[in-house]
């Protein structure tokens, strides 16, 4: 289930909207959908994610950074980075049936995060982006190999990814890709959306 392109919302540099940007994943297929927000408050979050479980039928729906607002809309999962809860209390939150996915920045890390037993690692940034000012250096293809040969749970590469590089994502070892402002910023977010989608059958 954790393979293929794994979509995360962005209000701020969404055209048409979260809940608009979801239905257009969903209709294409995505079968992982991140709601991450970084600027709403608490009960905007709370009453968001809930909408959006609400249309996720069939789709794995997780929540990033907050524990708290995926217990409370019973999200399937959640994603951390290293500002975030540790992996260990959010797992005791959640319980072991739950997804959690860890960003990692390193190979020394992503054999840390399957050691815990992360059900996948987010190898963060491969590429440049405007989309997270804090992401750090871009890590390139090179860390989605080195980490390919050491671990061998899922992989999503997020960071600069567009239609142009995404196969080479792919050939690196990325089980699954995600690709925020290559398709939240564009008029047609499902004809974006299919595109990924037809590049990740043909090359996977
Ligand atoms: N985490 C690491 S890079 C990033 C996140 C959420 C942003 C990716 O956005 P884009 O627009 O696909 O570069
Ligand atoms: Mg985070």
């Amino acid at each position: 289930m954790l393979k293929g392109y794994y979509f995360i919302t962005d209000s701020k540099l969404s055209r048409a909207g979260n809940t608009s940007d979801v239905k257009n994943a969903l209709a294409c297929g995505v079968k992982i959908i991140q709601y991450r927000n970084k600027d709403a408050g608490t009960r905007q979050m709370y009453e968001e994610a809930l909408k959006l479980k609400s249309i996720c039928k069939g789709a794995i729906f997780l929540i990033n950074d907050r524990l708290d607002i995926a217990l409370s809309v019973g999200a399937d999962g959640l994603h951390l980075g290293g500002d975030d809860l540790p992996y260990k209390v959010a797992r005791k939150l959640l319980g072991k049936n739950k997804i959690i996915g860890l960003t990692v920045h390193s190979v020394k890390e992503a054999r840390q995060a399957q050691k815990l037993k992360a059900d996948y690692i987010g190898i963060a940034p491969v590429f440049a982006t405007r989309t997270k000012l804090d992401a750090g250096k871009p890590k390139g293809l090179k860390l989605i190999k080195e980490i390919r040969k050491q671990v061998s749970i899922p992989i999503i590469a997020i960071g600069g990814i567009n239609l142009t590089n995404a196969r080479e994502v792919i050939a690196a070892g990325a089980d699954g890709l995600c690709a925020i402002s290559a398709v939240v910023t564009k008029p047609d977010v499902k004809k974006e959306i299919a595109k990924f989608q037809a590049l990740y059958m043909k090359f996977s």
